[in-house]
């Protein structure tokens, strides 16, 4: 059974594009990282806090991250829809500032 389904209303060509069309926008979405940055200021406590609340790290995994951030200059912290990548990037600048300290995360393409 191997090519595209025959119907009734098969038109020779023109509903196969069409279903072709179709699979294209149920592709999956693009996922992105959203990649923890280095800093000389923020407290390493700091960081771990944000891995846990944030991206749901556990303690052990959250200082895994925070030390490979530390000595590395930047690590992921989790992988995402486009959307969602944003928003946590948001919210990591947003908790720092709000707390003084200017930790940052970027996105980038998985
Ligand atoms: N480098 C910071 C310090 O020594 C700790 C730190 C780790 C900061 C990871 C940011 O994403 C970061 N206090």
């Amino acid at each position: 059974m191997a090519g595209p389904r025959k119907t009734k209303l098969d038109d020779g060509g023109v509903a196969t594009e069409v279903e072709k069309k179709t699979e294209k926008k149920l592709q999956r979405p693009k996922l992105y990282k959203v990649l923890l940055l280095n800093d000389d200021y923020t407290t390493m406590e700091f960081v771990m806090e944000i891995l846990e609340v944030l991206f749901q790290k556990s303690p052990v995994e959250a200082y895994r991250i925070m030390m490979h951030v530390h000595r590395n200059g930047r690590g992921l912290a989790g992988v995402y829809t486009y959307e969602v990548a944003e928003t946590k990037a948001e919210q990591v600048s947003t908790l720092a500032k709000d707390a003084g300290f200017p930790l940052r995360a970027t996105l980038e393409e998985a």
